[in-house]
């Protein structure tokens, strides 16, 4: 331990309490390994800090000391953006014990709440309410809404309401010296300069400490429709989409793409899941529509429109949910995928997007590609079509040694993103750039956006000492 640490943790002590920093080997181990695991690191302590002024306090003494600040929220994330590095010189700010709602307002069509908030916690605040929040996750029972803006989540109703980015109408920010940024209004009309809070917003906590937002409401929604349809192929799923917005007035909030090994993989390892169809096809979209208005008819809209395209061939088969639990019978399929594929074995993952116009093509070069060059690998292409935002993942096939196939990672890597970039898309569209992929930021963003993102960076955070190495490498 470095010789001036006992100055610091008696310093942060005075600031946390004893209960407030944690040093124990065993109360520090949960918040040193990421979510996938690939990456264990060191901590000096774990703080929890229970108000914005002891974050702004503690940030304050570690700026003076120079000492490296990993933010951490409910550790979803998938590039390790929330672990620290393997020094032992950092230490880890827990946001779970700054988990206030503070307040919600129905006729604003808003509520703050504080950055240690679960996820699951804000919708119900937002159910008993009468309003509705809409991001929706995998890991909304744990992951935390200072994570979900420091990465600005996506999730499965983008289509309709954006990413965490377009749900915020304010946020309470505390900068690397200690001071406080206090931009918790519910406007949303503000003109006032440069729109500084929004760089805050998926910079993973390089930049400062997100410790509240206010997060924008809507009218809760009384129906919906939602249905299995099975395709020929992605092409055929663009083709579905913009069909169901001009069939529905533009209701569909959600649009899944799943291929056909992932209707095996769940239905292999998740308990309880079936095959919604009677024969198995190349391609599925799970598509829901949505209102607040429980008299719209959308089930006979949807039915209408399957019927119409199953009738010309563009559908091959559906099955429309019939009531509430055949509806989350077709959403578990969904939602297990990426559980399926980690029981399932070795994996390679890539979160990309292009333009959704681009998706047939781009999937097909890609799939081509990977069957010419990794054989031994089963390629699983699912996700937020409407988007255009899929996860492009890669499971070892049944058999395959998996040293080699893992060895491959930084080719196959290489070569999805390098295709993403020419068909002029992201290598990271959701899970953000974290520690993993630092380097691909510098590959692909441009020398302007790369000096620029730097400029921001010293300017907010001098000394560096903000979640040190993720999004940009340390200067
Ligand atoms: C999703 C999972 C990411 C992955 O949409 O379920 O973000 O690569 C994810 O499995
Ligand atoms: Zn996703």
């Amino acid at each position: 331990m470095n010789p001036a640490a006992p100055e610091l943790l008696a310093g942060l002590r005075a600031i946390l309490g004893a209960e407030g920093v944690l040093t124990d080997a065993a109360d520090c181990a949960p918040y040193l390994a990421d979510h996938r695991r690939l990456y264990q690191g060191r901590a000096l302590a774990v703080l929890l800090p229970r108000s914005p002024g002891e974050v702004s306090q503690l940030l304050a003494l570690c700026n003076a000391r120079r000492v490296g600040v990993v933010p951490h929220g409910g550790n979803t994330s998938y590039c390790g953006g929330a672990t620290p590095d393997e020094s032992g010189r950092q230490v880890v700010l827990s946001l779970r014990r700054l988990n206030r709602l503070r307040s919600v307002n129905a006729a604003n069509y808003s509520l703050t709440a504080e950055a240690g908030c679960v996820l699951a916690q804000v919708q119900r605040a937002a159910d008993e309410a009468g309003r509705f929040f809409p991001l929706s996750l995998g890991s909304e029972g744990s992951c935390q809404i200072g994570g979900n803006l420091s990465t600005n989540a996506g999730g499965t109703a983008v289509l309709r309401y954006g990413m965490m980015r377009d749900l915020v109408l304010g946020l309470e920010v505390v900068l690397a010296d200690g001071r406080v940024l206090e931009g918790l209004s519910g406007l949303r009309k503000d003109n006032t300069g440069y729109d500084i809070r929004s760089l805050f917003l998926g910079a993973e906590g390089t930049l400062g400490v997100i410790t509240a937002a206010n997060l924008k409401l809507f009218p809760q929604l009384h129906s919906h429709a939602t249905a299995l349809a099975a395709v020929a192929d992605v092409r055929a799923a663009v083709m579905l989409l913009g069909r169901l917005r001009d069939a529905s007035g533009d209701r569909v909030s959600s649009f899944e793409l799943i291929p056909r090994i992932a209707i095996e993989l769940t239905t292999r390892h998740i308990e309880g899941v079936r095959d919604p169809l009677e024969r198995p096809y190349p391609w599925y979209v799970l598509c829901e529509l949505s209102s607040s208005s429980a008299t719209e008819g959308l089930d006979a809209v949807l039915e209408a429109a399957l019927g119409a395209a199953l009738g010309e061939g563009a559908v091959l088969d559906a099955a429309v949910a019939r009531n509430e639990r055949e509806r989350a019978a077709l959403w578990r399929v969904r939602e297990n995928i990426p559980e399926a594929q980690r029981r399932e074995g070795v994996g390679l993952k890539h979160d990309i997007s292009v333009a959704v116009a681009a998706l047939p093509d781009f999937v097909a070069r890609a799939a081509q590609w990977l069957s010419g060059n990794v054989p031994e690998g089963r390629l699983i292409a699912y996700g937020h079509v409407g988007d255009g935002s899929l996860h492009f993942n890669l499971s070892a096939a049944p058999g395959a040694a998996p040293e080699p196939f893992l060895a491959r990672a930084d080719a196959v890597r290489r070569a999805v993103h390098d295709l993403v970039h020419e068909f002029g898309g992201s290598f990271s569209a959701e899970h953000g750039i974290g520690r993993l992929k630092v380097g691909e930021l510098e590959r692909y963003a441009s020398p302007v956006e790369l000096a620029l993102m730097r400029a921001v960076k010293r300017a907010f955070d001098p000394h560096g000492i903000m979640n040190p190495g993720k999004v940009l490498r340390e200067e």
